[in-house]
């Protein structure tokens, strides 16, 4: 405990000290009496328990059995894939050996957007690495993994208390063979709003040293002056720098001129000249119908010589027949997940790409049998976070008229339901159509789909419409999102802002056209590091600088709650996210080795200060915790 006081003192993590410290510091010699491993796991078992889960509240713990896994020897070391090919040839020959293959490439997303689209990207670390190994040996033909970016960074810290760093680590300890890919929000990075480009930079660099190769670049609102900082930092690295277009409207449809195919085309020829290894396509709310992919796929392909990766959600129930058309024009690589993890919110269907295609010229690059027997796991993981699903149980044509994103309706929901919109939830999906609109037809993507779902909940709650908007709107305090959007600090829209309505949400605040990213200082990486240890109490490592450069309040948060519980982490999920019923017995690894059996034997009635008392036994001897009763 001394030299723990001595590393964690404030002057000694400043480097604020000289060889009278230890004589002038008496507090070192205070040893604090501190809660141990256990006891601070039981606190948040209890607290979960009693108070329920964030987001959910109390639920009754379901019934689950046994997760089913595919048995495979695990001893042999994975089939070398997409990872080796990079790291020995380099991005330039990665890609010429994409443009050799006759089959169509895929890139699984079960770890990243199809939990973001269907569960609101609550999906845990530990479920992950638990198939993990399987997965490296059961699909080792992938093009990529995506399995970071995007959600990940938020909700893990807010919401799972977990560190999103542990997950590529862990990961890419147990999938050595499969490029990893990510979804990067260009100046946005993996947050909602525009960094200084030395965080950027910084980030890209950072995230691949811990083993992201492709990072998939974007802008919400496909202004490339967004994305170039990213492009450059992925190709310093040596890694794939892959840039999407993001599709938005419907080319096939004359009466909406503003996004043709000769506007995708400018912009995949810019983003080619931008350093673009490969294209993607963004189709993140699942707009490109069928005949529409098949025109712009050929016309793309006849313009840009690099590969084509298409993403797509299959909301409408039209992804399978929309890839086939894209795989009939040349399409390179296509996004997928696992059979229970796929479908409406999410991405299409591997396994069912792949019997669609069975008899045509080109087939997926996948063993099917194994997609089926990975396809089990996920559906008993699954059910542990029933309490995040959206609730759309079928394809929902819908999608071509209010274009939301695959992504967001599912925590667009919850926002719904968080501010008492919970019954309205048709209202909104309405409004977010006028509201991109009202706002001159933007392109709908995390963050300017944040944008346009604030105010179609702004709107909603406060009785607006699009008049009420124009006529009262300068004695309206709209959303601080909103207003940023309007200041140019996501960004410029192709086409531009609808100018009246500027005035309006603007008042006295001054738009800017440059580049947000040039406006902003470097953050100074030292000062944030000193800062950091100091708050915590403990030297920091540069992924939690980086972290807190990103999200100061919720990795503070974050910190706070692993002070008090511990690493949650290491419980399961079903106890994580239901706490335990009485009687029950687990066991937890808090550590590799060591195990902690864990039973609930009673819980008190509330006392008269709203407390209850949860009795355990933790390895057979008894313990109890103090819980506030927050119903
Ligand atoms: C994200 O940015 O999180 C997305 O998935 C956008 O589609
Ligand atoms: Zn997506």
């Amino acid at each position: 405990p001394f030299l723990e006081n001595v590393v964690k003192h404030k002057n000694f993590l400043t480097g604020n000290y000289n060889t009278s410290f230890i004589d002038s510091t008496p507090e070192l010699f205070l040893f604090p009496n501190r809660k141990d491993r256990g006891t601070k796991m039981l606190n948040y078992i209890g607290n979960v328990t009693v108070n329920g889960f964030p987001g959910i509240g109390k639920q009754s713990k379901p019934v689950l059995h046994p997760v089913r896994k595919p048995i495979i020897d695990l001893l042999t070391p994975p089939k070398p894939g997409t990872k080796q090919i990079l790291d020995e040839r380099g991005a330039e020959g990665l890609i010429k050996w994409i443009k050799e293959q006759d089959d169509v490439l895929l890139t699984d997303t079960t770890f990243r957007d199809a939990h973001q689209s269907l569960l609101a990207t609550r999906v845990r670390t530990s479920d992950m690495t638990s198939i993990a190994a399987e997965s490296a040996r059961l699909m080792p033909d992938l093009f990529s993994y995506e399995m970071w970016g995007g959600a990940t960074f938020d909700v893990a810290y807010r919401f799972l208390k977990e560190d999103p760093w542990d997950r590529l680590l862990k990961l890419r300890e147990q999938i050595p063979n499969v490029l990893f890919q990510m979804l990067f929000r260009g100046a946005n990075a993996v947050g909602y709003t525009n960094y200084p480009d030395n965080v950027i930079r910084e980030f890209v660099k950072k995230s691949a040293d811990a083993g992201i190769d492709v990072f998939r670049i974007f802008d919400s609102l496909n202004w490339i002056k967004g994305m170039e900082v990213a492009i450059d930092a992925t190709r310093d690295a040596g890694k794939v720098a892959e840039a999407a277009i993001c599709y938005t409207g419907d080319i096939l449809d004359d009466s909406r001129a503003k996004y043709t195919v000769n506007y995708y085309k400018e912009m995949a020829k810019d983003l080619e000249s931008a350093g673009a290894h490969i294209l993607a396509i963004k189709d993140m709310a699942g707009l490109l119908k069928p005949e529409a992919a098949y025109r712009l796929v050929s016309e793309l392909k006849a313009t840009v010589d690099i590969p084509i990766h298409l993403h797509s959600h299959d909301t409408s129930g039209n992804g399978i027949y929309m890839y086939a058309k894209a795989i009939e024009a040349g399409v390179d690589i296509v996004d997928t997940a696992l059979g229970s993890m796929a479908g409406l919110t999410s991405q299409p269907s591997a396994s069912s790409l792949h019997y669609a295609l069975q008899g045509g010229k080109r087939n997926v690059r996948a063993n099917v049998k194994s997609l089926e027997d990975l396809s089990y796991y996920w559906e008993d993981v699954r059910k542990y976070y029933q309490h995040f699903e959206s609730g759309m149980m079928s394809p929902h044509s819908e999608i071509y008229v209010h274009e939301m994103p695959g992504g967001q309706y599912s925590n667009l929901q919850q926002q719904a339901k968080a501010v008492g919109l919970g019954e309205r939830w048709e209202e909104v999906k309405s409004m977010y159509s006028r509201v991109n609109l009202l706002f001159g037809d933007v392109v709908k993507v995390t963050p300017s789909s944040k944008v346009v779902g604030d105010m179609a909940l702004f709107m909603v709650q406060n009785e607006l419409d699009e008049k009420s908007v124009l006529v009262r709107g300068k004695s309206i305090d709209f959303p601080e999102s909103v207003i940023e959007f309007f200041e140019g600090y996501i960004g410029q829209p192709y086409g531009g802002f609808p100018e009246e309505l500027q005035k309006i949400i603007l008042k006295e605040r001054q738009a800017i056209t440059v580049r947000p990213g040039e406006l902003l200082e470097d953050v100074n990486f030292e000062k944030l590091r000193d800062e950091l240890n100091v708050k915590l109490e403990r030297p920091v490592t540069s992924h939690e600088v980086l972290s807190y450069a990103l999200y100061p309040k919720v990795f503070e948060e974050y910190s706070q709650t692993n002070k008090q519980f511990g690493d949650v982490s290491v419980i399961d999920t079903p106890e994580f996210l239901y706490g335990m019923r009485l009687g029950e017995e687990i066991e937890v690894e808090i550590e590799k080795g060591k195990t902690l059996i864990v039973k609930l034997v009673s819980i008190s009635e509330p006392q008269s200060d709203a407390t209850r008392v949860i009795y355990f036994e933790l390895n057979g001897q008894p313990r109890e915790v103090i819980i506030e009763d927050m119903s």
